[in-house]
């Protein structure tokens, strides 16, 4: 008996060492199946949504960077409708600065559309464009308790990017329009020269009321400060072609 289970184990082994090859094949076809089946699922529309193509932003990170300029605190109020723009940018502005009566809220948004005059392209009347003009943006923002400086920059020569860094250096919100959108007014809150003399990979941050695009609605949107100054121009809305409109703000 002994030996026939020496016998037996013996065989068992032999089998298992036949067998081994068989295993490692099959143990490596289903690591070829499941790589298979990631990539197949990985097409799936579920999946697909979850892919990083945006890097989020942070802030305290951004903070703590070396050449960097930022305004902490001030992220875009996301505008409630497709023309509001004009008046989720002030809102945001005025509750960084933590001025009295102004909540983050619709109704605050629309009261404010109101008293600046914006208008909805769907009650337009003959000869009015939709939305906000940069005077009517500076007009409610004096009435409301803030020095605003309307300036242009046509010169094409960076003058206008300057401009905002060193109203970023003293802690000063710039209201911008740009093309994007077709016309759509933000905040600039922060700037990094990425520690190099090209201005090519010099980085804007925007405290943007539209931030629906990379997909992380936490207000800020960052975009590439050369190809952003090359869009910062308005054709539409402001009865003619202007460019690089800056609004900064402070208190009275
Ligand atoms: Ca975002």
């Amino acid at each position: 008996m002994e030996t026939t289970k020496a016998q037996n184990c013996d065989k068992d082994t032999d089998g298992l060492k036949h067998r081994l090859p068989t295993l490692g094949l099959m143990v490596l076809l289903g690591a070829f199946l499941l790589c298979a089946c990631a990539g197949t699922g990985a097409s799936t529309p579920n999946q697909t949504t979850q892919a990083e193509y945006f890097t989020a932003f942070d802030p305290v990170i951004f903070a703590t960077r070396p050449h960097t300029e930022f305004i902490p605190g001030l992220t875009g109020f996301q505008q409630t409708t497709e023309y509001s723009c004009g008046p989720a940018a002030l809102l945001s502005t005025v509750l960084y600065y933590k001025a009295p009566g102004f909540k983050a809220d619709a109704e605050t948004e629309m009261r404010i559309s109101s008293e600046v005059g914006t208008r909805d392209p769907a009650t337009l009347k003959p000869g009015e464009k939709p939305g906000t003009t940069p005077p009517e943006i500076t007009t409610w923002l004096e009435k409301n308790g803030f020095n605003a400086v309307e300036e242009y920059e046509k010169k094409g020569d960076n003058s206008a990017l300057e401009k905002i860094r060193a109203n970023l250096r003293a802690g000063i919100p710039t209201i911008v329009e740009w093309i994007d959108l077709a016309g759509h007014w933000v905040v600039v809150v922060g700037y990094d020269d990425r520690g190099t003399i090209n201005p090519d990979d010099d980085i804007l941050v925007l405290a943007d009321p539209y931030d629906r695009y990379d997909d992380h609605p936490d207000g800020y949107n960052v975009v590439n400060a050369q190809r952003f100054y090359w869009m910062w121009f308005d054709a539409r809305y402001f009865g003619k072609e202007t460019w690089r409109t800056m609004i900064s703000v402070t208190r009275k």
